[in-house]
């Protein structure tokens, strides 16, 4: 796919809203015998490789593989899809605390750690039971930078999943604490054991007053809000039950063990062991009360057991996130450099991040998993006729180009709410080869997703265009209102007669496969279903915007305004049939209004769109280019 002169270059790509300077990165593995008899044998070890160019300090972070603590560390999966239950620890954790007390692991350029794990410690294979299983390790780590940030990296990992068959017993049992199993303390010191009891009435006192505040605040509040995201009543009642069953319990009951030692962890517990608490290093430097305290530590502790509830870790420590206030302030830069030793012209595709226009560029995700409504637009591009009229961005070696996005113009965060997000971005670029060709190149993600905390205004209204709603035409000459009208008549001919055709061939044709790939009936019904509605709307009777002037462009819809159509400087220079027309674009566009099925741009231009229907035949029947091309049938195909 790529020539030889570029086999050597890459881009990499960042997105952030701060700038970091080195990019660390690092490798994963995990490796072991693949044949094990007995879980207590079944042991594998991760090997860590600092594959960056600078000194890192990687957090010795619980949850990941430079731990051997018996947390969620690994993904393992038999054969049929089933995995162990997972009967470890969760941790409580600060990252800051941990840095700060020197917890990481340092690798220089090309160093690597390797880390042994006992998977027994932490699963149960007794469900699932004997046979082959795949096991992958949390490619999740962080690492402490010059400044002190924490920026999480994603290691790469290093091979497919480890593979072993396991035989023989499938779980074994917790090992006995070596001591007596009903003492309130195990290894606590007498001014540990004080240090405690100050902190469980604390503790008690914390969950009485939480749960009083939530059963007398049930709408929303900036307290729950800020750390529960948009105010719910379910949500409401799921916390409160949490902080019932907690305040229920009684802390100066609990069993208190002092073992552990480990000085970036606070504490630790056995979801199901209700009632014992593993207190660790940094525990024992933490105030009474306040942020991250002792007595917060067991309220976060206590919510850990599955009596309780059950809370899951998702993200630790209450800072990092930076955050923004209404949503119009929410903006991102992203830095495309060439990190290649050739110069790279790279096009400004409008789906990707060279482009500011508000297309679904980003991958904008909450700690619920809810997205953001997409609101921006969709847009008829052809990377070839882009490429001739030099719609790209030259970079030198080593040079870099940045690029602001305001997600405000494309999404809209009312529904799924303040809270944090993390900001994920597609790394698909199209370079213009030295034979003039379009290749793709994937850059090198130097930093996976930004995060930051929204709050305040969740969304703003489009910009309204300055002329009136009313009228077919907004800023176009009496010339350009001849040629729309021409193109409108000529879309509204090709609507029918694409329907006409469709209809009356209800088995495979080239036509029909070129376009959208293997014929079946669903898929048949879907594309029909497509043609049906954008026949029964009147070309002649949308709204046609000309005041977009970008000569790489032809035309932009917002999915949910129907009929509305921006004209751009590439349409004037189309014919007003055939391949890329005026009239197929309009085709393109009115595909995309949601009332006529809101079709996507998967794959832009002619030789995409016919590799589209054969690669990915689900996604021809809902991608633009495949409409227009199918209804333009130039050359005419039966
Ligand atoms: C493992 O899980 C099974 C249920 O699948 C359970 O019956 C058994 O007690 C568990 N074993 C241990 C040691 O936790
Ligand atoms: C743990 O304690 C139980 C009963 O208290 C005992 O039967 C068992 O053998 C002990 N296990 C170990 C590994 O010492
Ligand atoms: C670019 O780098 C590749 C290998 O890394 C090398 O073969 C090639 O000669 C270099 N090209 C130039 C122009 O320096
Ligand atoms: C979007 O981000 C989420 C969470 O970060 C991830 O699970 C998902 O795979 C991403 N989707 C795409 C299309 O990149
Ligand atoms: C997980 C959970 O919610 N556990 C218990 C909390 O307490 C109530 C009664 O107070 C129980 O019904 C839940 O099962």
């Amino acid at each position: 796919m790529f020539s030889n002169t570029l086999r050597a270059t890459f881009i990499a790509l960042t997105s952030l809203a701060i700038a970091v300077s080195a990019s660390p990165s690092l490798s994963l593995k995990v490796s072991g015998v693949e044949s094990v008899n007995n879980v207590e044998n079944f042991k594998v070890k991760t090997t860590i490789t600092n594959t960056g160019a600078e000194t890192v300090k990687v957090l010795n972070d619980p949850r990941g593989a430079l731990s051997k603590m018996p947390t969620d560390t690994f993904t393992i999966t038999n054969t049929k899809g089933d995995k162990p239950s997972f009967s470890g620890i969760k941790v409580k954790y600060v990252p800051s605390t941990a840095a700060a007390a020197g917890s990481f692991t340092v690798l220089a350029p090309g160093q690597s750690v390797e880390v042994e794990h006992s998977l027994a410690e932490a699963y149960n294979f007794t469900a699932p039971g004997e046979g082959a299983y795949d096991i992958t390790a949390n490619n999740l780590f962080y690492v402490v930078d010059e400044s002190s940030n924490i920026v999480p990296v994603y290691a790469q990992h290093d091979s497919n999943a480890h593979k072993a068959k396991l035989s023989g017993r499938l779980a074994t049992p917790r090992p006995n604490s070596t001591l007596a199993k009903r003492a309130s303390f195990v290894s606590c010191s007498s001014t540990r054991q004080t240090q405690l009891n100050t902190a469980a009435s604390s503790a008690q006192s914390y969950a009485a007053l939480a749960l009083s505040y939530l059963n007398s605040h049930t709408s929303s509040t900036s307290r729950f809000t800020t750390w529960f995201g948009t105010y719910t009543s379910a949500h409401h009642d799921t916390v409160t039950s949490h902080f019932s069953n907690i305040s229920g319990g009684s802390y100066s009951s609990f069993t208190y063990d002092c073992t552990c030692t480990d000085s970036g962890t606070y504490a630790y517990v056995y979801p199901g062991t209700y009632g014992t608490i593993y207190l660790c290093g940094a525990f024992w430097n933490a105030p009474n009360t306040g942020t991250d305290s002792k007595a917060g530590t067991l309220i976060h502790e206590a919510s850990h057991f599955t009596r309780n509830g059950g809370t899951q870790d998702y993200v630790y420590g209450q800072s990092g996130d930076p955050a923004v206030h209404n949503v119009e302030n929410f903006k991102v830069k992203t830095i495309i450099t060439n990190t290649g030793n050739e110069t790279l012209k790279v096009l400004n595709d409008p789906r990707g991040t060279l482009s500011n226009m508000p297309t679904n560029t980003f991958n904008i995700t909450n700690e619920q998993g809810d997205q953001p409504s997409f609101r921006g637009i969709k847009i008829k591009y052809v990377p070839t006729n882009a490429a001739k009229s030099g719609g790209y961005t030259i970079l030198a070696p080593g040079q870099s180009v940045e690029v602001e996005h305001t997600l405000s113009d494309a999404y809209d965060f009312a529904t799924s709410g303040q809270g944090s997000y993390e900001i994920g971005v597609s790394n698909l670029f199209h370079i213009i080869d030295s034979f003039s060709k379009i290749v793709p190149m994937y850059a090198k993600l130097e930093s996976q997703v930004h995060r930051a905390k929204l709050s305040g205004k969740l969304s703003v209204p489009r910009p309204t265009n300055r002329f009136a709603r009313r009228t077919n035409f907004v800023g176009c000459s009496s010339a350009r209102q001849t040629q729309i009208s021409a193109a409108a008549s000529a879309a509204q001919s090709y609507a029918a007669s694409a329907l006409t055709y469709l209809q009356s061939h209800t088995s495979t044709t080239k036509r029909f496969t070129t376009w959208f790939g293997a014929y079946t009936a669903n898929h048949h019904e879907v594309v029909v279903s497509h043609f049906n509605l954008m026949n029964s709307g009147h070309y002649s009777s949308f709204t046609y915007d000309c005041t977009c002037t970008d000569s790489n462009l032809y035309a932009y819809v917002y999915a949910d305004t129907y009929g509305t159509i921006y004209l751009c400087g590439s349409f004037w220079n189309a014919p007003n049939t055939g391949t890329n027309s005026k009239a197929g674009t309009l085709i393109h566009e009115s595909s995309h209004f949601t009332e006529n099925g809101g079709t996507e741009d998967f794959e832009y231009g002619l030789d995409n769109s016919m590799s589209l229907a054969i690669s990915n035949s689900d996604q021809a029947i809902l991608n633009a280019d495949s409409h227009e091309y199918f209804a333009e049938n130039n050359p005419a195909l039966s």
